[in-house]
């Protein structure tokens, strides 16, 4: 069981994502609860502002501190020690899997949206414990980042997934691209599923797998290998291709891979 509690100015931006597939099921099931509330709520005044001109000049609003702050304190009776309130912004730190996986051993994470062009400072230094972002790009305002958030996190708590499936063996879970998936028909538009998949041997299917999920990486993400856990022979095979960047397959893949180009990509292959 998992709980977040979002401060939005724009509840109504989850009502989809929290009524479909594997999160709308980890609602009704009780794995995840999520208690929206409005930013709004805690302005004062008649009109309920809740943004403002920025000192110093310039385009654009920032939130003004007071709501904020007030619905963070609104929060503080039933906090536990160690619950982060976490503001999503892409002044944060990049949201990475590890985050994800520290995210769902908690009970609770408040997750506060800001909007316009900014946050006033001074919420940061008083009612925030963390700034994360979901990528390089700015989104209108924190709300799909929170979503972000909220599915890769819950997705990785017990249960959510339903039986059968393990999070844990992913392969991004061990910091690599996932290998390809192909399901029936064998053959589509003259483009054949590799025949180690149809051959029933789970060694061999493993082997390939683990290779081509190196593979993609080396090709698309070369980043994600540093920090990777790869095994010696991995690590050594890694280098080397990249040292080499060109190819190094064994014949026989050669001539599927004319038929699949996969991930081998401009960076060679991996032979295993
Ligand atoms: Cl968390 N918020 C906003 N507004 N833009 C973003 C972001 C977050 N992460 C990347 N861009």
């Amino acid at each position: 069981m998992i709980r977040f509690d979002v401060l939005t100015l724009f509840p109504e931006m989850f009502e989809s994502f929290l009524k479909t597939s594997i999160i709308g099921r980890a609602v009704s099931s009780g794995l995840l609860e999520i208690r929206l509330h409005n930013i709004r709520d805690y302005a004062s005044g008649r009109h309920k502002v809740t943004d403002d001109v920025p000192y110093g000049g310039g385009s654009g609003m920032v939130m003004k501190p007071e709501p904020l702050v007030r619905a963070v304190q609104a929060l503080e009776p039933c906090r536990e020690a160690g619950e982060p309130v976490i503001l999503l912004s892409p002044q944060g730190t990049p949201f990475r899997h590890e985050r994800a996986q520290y995210f769902a051993t908690l009970r609770r994470l408040i997750l506060v949206c800001g909007r316009y062009e900014g946050v006033d400072e001074r919420v940061k230094e008083l009612a925030i414990d963390e700034e994360v972002s979901i990528g390089d790009y700015v989104l209108t305002g924190g709300e799909l980042a929170a979503m972000v958030v909220i599915d890769a996190t819950a997705r990785l708590v017990p249960g959510v997934l339903g039986d059968g499936y393990s999070s844990v063996e992913e392969s991004f879970a061990q910091g690599l691209l996932e290998y390809p998936q192909y399901t029936r028909p064998r053959e589509f538009m003259g483009r054949r599923v590799p025949a180690v998949l149809l051959s029933g041997d789970h060694k061999k299917i493993a082997q390939w797998r683990r290779r081509k999920a190196l593979e993609c990486t080396l090709a698309k993400r070369p980043d994600l290998l540093e920090r990777a856990a790869l095994s010696e022979e991995e690590r050594a095979l890694v280098d080397t291709s990249r040292r080499a960047s060109r190819t190094l397959g064994d014949q026989a893949d050669q001539h599927e891979e004319s038929k699949h180009p996969g991930c081998e990509g401009s960076r060679g292959r991996i032979e295993t």
